[in-house]
C-alpha cells in the first residue's frame, strides 16, 4: 500500500482503540490487581498499626494482593458470585530498621497478621529511597572533589542506585553502591561511567556512609553514542515503509475487567509491583468437547538474574535480582501507542503502591493486540494424485500480551503470545543500552588484559553477563492434579535379523515422582519435558497433556560455591517442577536483597517432595549469555528468547483444522495528501 494512504486509516483506528478501552468490568475479580483506592485503604489501616509516638518514618516496600486460596479462586471462577472472596493484602514495610510482614484484610479493614521479619536480607527497594540515595554525593564533598578531579561538570553528573548482593558478611545493614555517569552532550549517560568512585550508601539511614575515589580512567566520549532521531544525522537508513494496521471487522478480541477472551482463549489479566504482568485462569475452548478446559492457572515472570563478569573492586558486587530487588512492576514503562505496540492494541494502566503507600500510575503498562505477521497456520500441497493440485492454507493470527520493563540501562520486553492451536509462546527481547566500563583502549590491539568484555567504543568496555529469567508455570491441564513426565528419546540397536538398518530412536517416558526427580539440566541428551493429566486420557488412550519447548538453552558458569550463584541457585537445573504452596512464588526467594540463598528454589526441593499426581508448578529458566558486541552500541536491537507451552494429546485431533481461512479485505481508496 502507498505511504500516502497511511493518515486516514490510523485516524480511523485511533479512534476505534479508545472505544475498546472504555469497556467497562462487569464484575471484580478476586484476582484483579490493587485498586488506587484499595492501595490508599491499606495505607490508612497500615499506618493506624505503628506507634505515632516515633520519629521513624515508615516507607511501603512491597503491597501486593495476598491472593485467595487457589480451591476458592477455581470455586469462585467456575461459578462467579457476587460476593467475591475477601480480599487480602501482602504489605512489607520497613520501620525502625526492621522489615516487617503483615496482612491487611480490606473486607474488614483490619490487620490479620503481622511480625518482623528475622532472616536475612531485605526487601524491595523503593524507586523514591533509590532517587533519594541517588542525589546524595551531590552534597558530599569528597564526591564533589572527585569531578573536579576529573574536570567534569557537576551539573553534567549523574548517580544510579546498584544492590550489593552477598559476599558472605556476616553482618551488613542496608545499604547500595551508586555508580555515576556523565550526561554533558548526550543522554545515553550508562556509556560514560566515571570509573573509580564508589559510594555506599545505607538506605535506612539515607546517608553515604563508605566512598573511595580510587583510580582515573577517561570518561568515554558522548559523541555518537545518543539515540533519539533529533540527533542524527544523514545519511538514514535503511529506510523502511510506512505500515497501517488494519482490522476491518474490528477486534477479535473482547475486554471486560481484566478478563480477556479471544477465539478460542480465555485469560484474566493482572499486574503485580514485583513481577509486572500475570497470566491467570488461561483456558482454552475445545469445539469437539464444546467447553473451555484449563491449561495455565498462573504465569509470570518470578526472577531476573542478571550478573556481570567483572570480578574487581568496582564491579564485582554487580549480581542483580531484577524482580525481587527492584521489581519488575516497579520498573514497567509506559508503551508507547503506535511505536510499543501497534493501532490495534488496547492498553491497561499499572498500578502499585509507591514509598508512602500512596497509587502511582503507570499509563499504558500492558498492551494485548492481534497480529497477523504473515505466517501460516498450517498448510499442505498435495501432489501425489494424478491430475489434481490440491492446496489448502491457513493463516496464522495471534494474540500478544506485552509489557516493558526497564531496569536502570536495560529494557526487557515480555511478550505472552496465545494462538488457537492452543498454543502459548512466552518470549522476551532483550534491547536498550549496555552497562559499559571506562577503559584507556581505543583499539582492540592495545588490550593485553582481561578487560572483562568487548570493546565497543573508545575508552569504552561493554562487561560480559547473563540474563536468567525464571517463569513461575502453574499449569493445570484439564484439571490441577497432573503429573511431569520426561519422556527421553532413546537411542536403540536393531535386531540384526529385522533390516539393515542398525540402530533408531524410540520415546522412553519416566513419570518424575519427587522433585529431585523432576532437576532437569537441557542441553545434553533430547527429551521432551510434558505436564499431563494422569486422570484423563484422549478417546485413543494417549495422557493428556502440554509440553515445554524450550529455546535456546543456558547453563550458569559461576562456581557453584560463589556467592552470586548460591544465592542465584534457581539458574543450576533449566526446569524444576514443585508440589503447589501458595507462599512459594518467586525463584529467587520472598526477601532477595542481601539474601544468601537461604530461601529459594534450589532450597525447597531439597524437601524432595512428591509431585506425582499432584498439583505441580512448573519453574523455567530462559537464560542469556551475553558476549557484547558494537552492534549492541549505542542502544542494542532487541535480542529474543523464549519457549513454547504446545498441547501434547490435548486434543482430539488439530484444533485449527476446522478453522476457516482469512477473507481478503480491499482497503477503502484513500486520497492522496502531499
Ligand atoms: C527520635 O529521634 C531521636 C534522634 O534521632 C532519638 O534520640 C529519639 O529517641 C527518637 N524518639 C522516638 C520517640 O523514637
Ligand atoms: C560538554 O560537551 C560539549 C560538546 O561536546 C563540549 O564542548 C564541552 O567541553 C563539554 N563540557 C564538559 C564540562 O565536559
Ligand atoms: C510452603 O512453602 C513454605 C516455604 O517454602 C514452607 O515454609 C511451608 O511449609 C510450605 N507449606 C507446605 C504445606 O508444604
Ligand atoms: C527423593 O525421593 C525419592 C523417592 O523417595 C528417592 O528415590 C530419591 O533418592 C530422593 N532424592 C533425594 C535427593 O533425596
Ligand atoms: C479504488 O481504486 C482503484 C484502483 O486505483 C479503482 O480501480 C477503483 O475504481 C477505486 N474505487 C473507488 C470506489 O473509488
Ligand atoms: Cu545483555
Amino acid at each position: 500500500m502507498a505511504a500516502s494512504t497511511l493518515k486516514p486509516v490510523l485516524t480511523f483506528l485511533i479512534i476505534s482503540f479508545f472505544t475498546i478501552s472504555q469497556i467497562s468490568c462487569a464484575q471484580n475479580h478476586p484476582l484483579d490487581p490493587l485498586t488506587p483506592s484499595e492501595f490508599l485503604l491499606v495505607r490508612t489501616i497500615v499506618q493506624n498499626s505503628y506507634p505515632t509516638t516515633s520519629n521513624q518514618t515508615l516507607t511501603f516496600q512491597y503491597v501486593g494482593l495476598d491472593e485467595p486460596d487457589k480451591q476458592t479462586i477455581l470455586s469462585w471462577h467456575s461459578k462467579p458470585s457476587k460476593t467475591p472472596p475477601p480480599r487480602r493484602v501482602s504489605v512489607v514495610t520497613r520501620f525502625e530498621k526492621h522489615t516487617h510482614e503483615i496482612t491487611v484484610d480490606l473486607s474488614t479493614s483490619s490487620i490479620v497478621s503481622k511480625n518482623v521479619y528475622k532472616g536475612n536480607g531485605f526487601p524491595l527497594l523503593t524507586l523514591d529511597e533509590q532517587t533519594a540515595a541517588n542525589e546524595l554525593p551531590f552534597k558530599y564533598k569528597p564526591f564533589i572533589e572527585s569531578v573536579k578531579k576529573r574536570g567534569l561538570e557537576l551539573s553534567q553528573t549523574v548517580c544510579s542506585a546498584y544492590t550489593v548482593g552477598w559476599y558472605g558478611e556476616e553482618k551488613s545493614g542496608r545499604i547500595i553502591k551508586l555508580s555515576c555517569f556523565y550526561s554533558n552532550d548526550t543522554v545515553n549517560v550508562f556509556v560514560r561511567p566515571l570509573e573509580g568512585i564508589t559510594v555506599v550508601v545505607d538506605l535506612d539511614e539515607m546517608k553515604i556512609v563508605g566512598y573511595s575515589d580510587r583510580f582515573i580512567l577517561p570518561v568515554p566520549t558522548g559523541e555518537g553514542t545518543d539515540y533519539r532521531l533529533s540527533k542524527q544525522r544523514p545519511p538514514f537508513g535503511p529506510k523502511l515503509n510506512n505500515v497501517a494496521v488494519f482490522w476491518p471487522d474490528g477486534p477479535g478480541f473482547t475486554v471486560d475487567g481484566h478478563a480477556i477472551r479471544w477465539t478460542n482463549w480465555e485469560f484474566h489479566l493482572g499486574f503485580d509491583v514485583r513481577v509486572g504482568a500475570v497470566i491467570s485462569l488461561a483456558s482454552i475452548y475445545d469445539l469437539e468437547k464444546q467447553k473451555h478446559r484449563r491449561v495455565l492457572y498462573r504465569g509470570y515472570t518470578s526472577e531476573l538474574f542478571v550478573p556481570y563478569m567483572n570480578p574487581t573492586k568496582e564491579w564485582y558486587f554487580k549480581t542483580f535480582f531484577d524482580c525481587g530487588e527492584f521489581g519488575f512492576g516497579q520498573s514497567t514503562v509506559s508503551l508507547e501507542p503506535l511505536a510499543d505496540c501497534p493501532s490495534n492494541a488496547v492498553f491497561f494502566d499499572g498500578y502499585y503502591a509507591g514509598q508512602d503507600g500512596k497509587p502511582v500510575k503507570i499509563s499504558n503498562a500492558l498492551c494485548v493486540f492481534e497480529q497477523y505477521a504473515g505466517n501460516i497456520l498450517w498448510r499442505h500441497t498435495e501432489l501425489t494424485i494424478p491430475g489434481e493440485e490440491i492446496r489448502e492454507v491457513r493463516q496464522e493470527v495471534i494474540l500478544v500480551v506485552r509489557m516493558v520493563a526497564t531496569v536502570g540501562n536495560y529494557d526487557y520486553i515480555l511478550d505472552w503470545e496465545f494462538k488457537p492451536t492452543g498454543t502459548i509462546n512466552v518470549k522476551v527481547s532483550l534491547t536498550g543500552v549496555l552497562a559499559t566500563k571506562g577503559v584507556v583502549y581505543t583499539h582492540n590491539d592495545q588490550i593485553k588484559e582481561d578487560v572483562f568484555g568487548t570493546l565497543v567504543s573508545d575508552n569504552t568496555v561493554a562487561v560480559h553477563h547473563d540474563h536468567f529469567l525464571n517463569y513461575h508455570l502453574d499449569l493445570d491441564i484439564d484439571g490441577e492434579v497432573n503429573s511431569f513426565v520426561k519422556k527421553n528419546l532413546v537411542t536403540k540397536q536393531n535386531p540384526k535379523n529385522i533390516s539393515p538398518r542398525k540402530s533408531y530412536w524410540t520415546v522412553s517416558s519416566q513419570t518424575a515422582k519427587t522433585e529431585s526427580e523432576a532437576k532437569i539440566k537441557l542441553g545434553l541428551k533430547p527429551s521432551e519435558l510434558v505436564v499431563i493429566n494422569p486422570n484423563k486420557k484422549t478417546k485413543l488412550g494417549n495422557d493428556i497433556g502440554y509440553r515445554l519447548i524450550p529455546g535456546i538453552i543456558s547453563n550458569p558458569l559461576l562456581l557453584e560455591d560463589d556467592y552470586p550463584q548460591i544465592r542465584g541457585a534457581f539458574t543450576e537445573y533449566n526446569l524444576w517442577v514443585t508440589p503447589y504452596n501458595k507462599s512459594e512464588r518467586w525463584a529467587g526467594g520472598k526477601i532477595v536483597d542481601q539474601s544468601r540463598g537461604e530461601d529459594n528454589l534450589a532450597v525447597w526441593t531439597l524437601r524432595n517432595r512428591s509431585i506425582e499426581n499432584k498439583d505441580i508448578v512448573l519453574w523455567y529458566t530462559l537464560g542469556f549469555h551475553h558476549v557484547p558486541c558494537q552492534e549492541d552500541f549505542p542502544v542494542m536491537p532487541s535480542l529474543s528468547g523464549g519457549f513454547e507451552l504446545r498441547p501434547t494429546n490435548f486434543f482430539e485431533k488439530n484444533p485449527v483444522l476446522k478453522t476457516k481461512p482469512l477473507e481478503h479485505v480491499t482497503l477503502p481508496n484513500c486520497t492522496t495528501k502531499h
